[in-house]
């Protein structure tokens, strides 16, 4: 039994390592967006304004608007320790400010690992970023595996909840292709999907490889991926909400979709 237990350890480690390599820089901040800015209900969330725009009192307005809480200490650790990484300072609860750091830099953290802790703030109206706390919000997006799959928005086919964040992480084997089809599309249109939208990145992640966002009625065209790996993500600010996607994806090997092909 206990040989058994250290096998799945072993196994356990070897697939977080795996993921901290797909690690990367976007405003700033490190993070792998599937992983990492979501975990066991934790979430990172900054003012549209930008990054340490928020006072304690709009931080914790921030987290209820969307049904949430400030995250406690406790429940940020716990994302961590699950892989939870976001090198930006935020609230959470008790007027405490820090952030989570799985793995050590030299510009972020001070080079140590654990919840950089910047303590109970006497002047609530210092400003920051949140670490808000929904056990709800983690319901969407996922990694997925499968040859074919249809995924949709939060709530599908009810009108998509507000303040949601939902990545899709499609992996398939190498030498496979990812084709995505559109079935049906409604997200709240505005001129540049400032307000809602999905978008594709023909990517591991959402730091690279972005191919499109779409929002309004309309039908996204089909895509097909580059390479064995796809990001979806969807974002839902605080009003008004849209009838939601649903839409399929299929593996397509290479050769398939290739006329060069030549048999050596
Ligand atoms: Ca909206």
């Amino acid at each position: 039994m206990i040989a058994v237990h250290i096998i799945i350890v072993v196994f356990a480690l070897g697939l977080i390592l795996k993921e901290t390599q797909a690690w990367g820089y976007k405003n700033g901040i490190l993070h792998n967006s599937i992983w990492l800015e979501q975990a066991a209900g934790v979430y990172h969330r900054e003012s549209r304004k930008g990054r340490y725009q928020l006072t304690y009192k709009e931080a914790k307005a921030v987290c209820a608007y969307e049904g949430g809480t400030l995250a406690t200490y406790d429940q940020l650790e716990a994302a961590r320790q699950i892989g939870f990484h976001v090198c930006a300072a935020g609230w959470f609860a008790k007027g405490r400010v820090g952030y989570p750091i799985v793995k050590a830099g030299a510009n972020c953290g001070f080079g140590k690992v654990g919840i950089v802790n910047y303590g109970y703030r006497l002047n609530k109206s210092e400003r920051w970023d949140v670490y808000c706390y929904n056990p709800n919000s983690k319901e969407c997006g996922g990694v997925h595996t499968d040859q074919e799959k249809v995924l949709q928005s939060p709530g599908y086919p009810d009108e998509y909840p507000d303040e949601q964040i939902c990545y899709w992480h499609i992996r398939l084997r190498y030498g496979q292709k990812i084709r995505l089809h559109f079935l049906d599309f409604d997200v709240e249109d505005d001129t540049d999907c400032l307000s809602d939208y999905l978008e594709i990145y023909d990517s591991y992640d959402d730091i690279s490889g972005f191919a499109g966002r779409y929002c309004g009625d309309e039908l996204p065209e089909e895509f097909i991926s580059t390479g064995n790996v796809m990001t979806l993500k969807f974002r839902s600010d605080s009003s008004v909400s849209a009838g939601g996607f649903q839409l399929h994806y299929i593996a397509v090997d290479s050769s398939e979709l290739s006329n060069n092909e030549t048999s050596t």
